[in-house]
């Protein structure tokens, strides 16, 4: 297959042009967004969406967080990712397979249906987290496109996918909140740097290759600025999968932890890797995708 984003080849950056769509069908009355914010999403690579669940809903995610949380060892080993010099959970990874009601939460009509419907095509979860940031010791996520990871070390052929940040904490701008350069959607930052084996096993707790250059970061952040939604948890943060984005360390007290969901339309699944030997395991990148059937109705407390 032709690659028409080659990153971490040559020895200078580039800024390239999109050559995706980013929102796959036009508005119609029975979209599940309106058309302004359809519109948003497609001009600024990004959405917030408030109130999507209520307080049982809510109450229900955050106690399966804290279950989560409170004995990583009962989960898959390899999921679970901890900040750098300490022993405090970063992230753990696969969260739909490993809990019955974040499964549920990623078929959810108000998440998965608004994707498919972005993305013009039934979709699957190529990957899922929890990202916690916890008080005091959180660190920082650096810049970056996902796409320009997901296209070299796993494969994704096109850019038609996005990720949903569900906000289980309030995200003030204090904490450490999600930062996104609005507009940046439509500009390929290629890389410098041959990918390592294994890189993943690193770059989960600190990026070091798949890093944009200085320049062009100050280029697209002069061009299209910056911006942090905060919010109360259960507000939802969508954005493109080529959205350069980011975030500061948590050296308040107050933990932030994030569920995130990433769809991938079904008709743009992974192939080869397009600049790493070997593709990275599944519960970081999905090869073996199925369908979402959109589930409506609330969520409900299960039993893990
Ligand atoms: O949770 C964050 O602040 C950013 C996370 C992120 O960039 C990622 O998981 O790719």
């Amino acid at each position: 297959m032709q690659d028409i984003y080659p990153s971490r080849r040559a020895a200078e950056p580039e800024l390239l042009p999109r050559r995706d769509p980013v929102t796959y069908q036009a508005w119609r009355p029975d979209a599940p967004l309106s058309r302004e914010q359809v519109e948003h999403f497609d001009r600024h690579g990004y959405l917030v969406l408030e109130g999507l669940f209520d307080s049982t809903e809510l109450d229900a995610l955050q106690d399966e967080t804290r279950r989560l949380l409170a004995d990583p060892s009962s989960l898959d080993g390899e999921t679970v990712i901890t900040e750098r010099g300490s022993d405090e959970v970063r992230s753990i990874f696969a969260i739909h397979e490993q809990s019955r009601l974040m499964s549920r939460l990623a078929a959810d009509a108000r998440l998965a249906g608004v994707a498919s419907f972005l993305l013009g095509d039934k979709v699957y979860v190529h990957q899922s987290r929890l990202n916690y940031k916890p008080g005091f010791k959180g660190k920082e996520f650096y810049w970056h496109s996902d796409f320009e990871t997901w296209h070299t070390e796993d494969g994704m052929p096109r850019m038609r996918a996005l990720s949903m940040s569900v906000l289980l904490a309030e995200n003030t701008p204090n904490n450490g909140p999600l930062m996104v350069m609005p507009g940046s959607h439509k500009t390929y930052v290629t890389c410098v740097g041959e990918t390592p084996d294994d890189h993943y096993r690193q770059s989960l707790k600190k990026q070091e290759y798949g890093v944009p250059d200085e320049l062009s970061l100050a280029t697209l952040a002069d061009k299209h600025g910056i911006v942090a939604p905060t919010g109360k948890p259960g507000t939802v943060i969508l954005f493109d999968c080529n959205t350069m984005h980011g975030s500061n360390g948590n050296i308040t007290p107050f933990p932030r932890s994030n569920a995130f969901l990433v769809y991938n339309a079904m008709s743009n699944r992974l192939v080869q890797p397009f600049g790493a030997e070997k593709p990275r395991p599944a519960f970081i990148a999905e090869r073996e995708p199925r369908a979402i059937e959109p589930q409506a109705g609330l969520l409900e407390k299960v039993a893990a």
